[in-house]
């Protein structure tokens, strides 16, 4: 694992790389602990702006997953958040290795401005991406999760649906990891 404050300290070993991205709290660390099978890995927290450092995953010698700090947390000040912005900006800008981004949605909430906001601008820099819908374990019934995937569906691609409590979804993110990456 590297933990990097900004750009000179990404690891310079050139693997493939999948961003993880999504408003703070939403559960990016928690998904990928998931992924990776290991509990307590990435920190996570039940106060958003737990993650403020751009921290890498290696997984064996093939790949980097990149928990990056979540976006729309009300109490930080507004030179942190613009900082927030300049950092990642530079991230998906600027990293050559990176191949795929992963937008991490709330299941119960479904797309929120700052999501859609997120996922134009992937769209117009043309950055491969996959949305996933995560806490799904947390819909309490039928009625509330026929109105939360009528929201996630009304926007494009449809997220897969996941859960780090019970393990959904993480066999299907594993594989459009592997099948949706840029070829190079
Ligand atoms: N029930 C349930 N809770 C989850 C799930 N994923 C995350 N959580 C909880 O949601 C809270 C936030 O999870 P994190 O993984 O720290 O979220 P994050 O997106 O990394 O947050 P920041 O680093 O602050 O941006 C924690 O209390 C987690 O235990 C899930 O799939 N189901
Ligand atoms: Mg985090």
């Amino acid at each position: 694992m590297v933990s990097a404050a900004g750009p000179a300290e990404f690891p310079r070993e050139p693997l493939p790389e999948v961003a993880f991205l999504g408003r703070s709290n939403v559960g990016k660390s928690s998904l990928l602990n998931a992924l990776l099978g290991k509990k307590g890995l990435a920190f996570t927290s039940s106060k958003p702006g737990c993650t403020r450092t751009v921290n890498f995953y290696r997984v064996e010698r093939r790949l980097w997953l990149v928990d990056l700090p979540g976006y729309g947390y009300a109490r930080v000040s507004r030179e942190e958040s613009k900082a927030w912005k300049r950092l990642i900006e530079t991230y998906l800008l600027e990293r050559r290795t990176l191949e795929l981004c992963v937008l991490v949605l709330d299941a119960r909430r479904g797309w929120m401005e700052l999501d859609l906001e997120l996922k134009r601008w992937l769209d117009w820099h043309n950055r491969p991406y996959v949305a996933v819908a995560t806490k799904t374990d947390k819909w309490k019934n039928q009625a509330e999760q026929h109105a939360a995937l009528a929201n996630l569906r009304s926007a494009s691609p449809e997220p897969l649906l996941f859960s780090a409590v019970s393990g959904r979804g993480v066999r299907e993110l594993w594989q459009a990891i592997w099948k949706t990456r840029r070829p190079r």
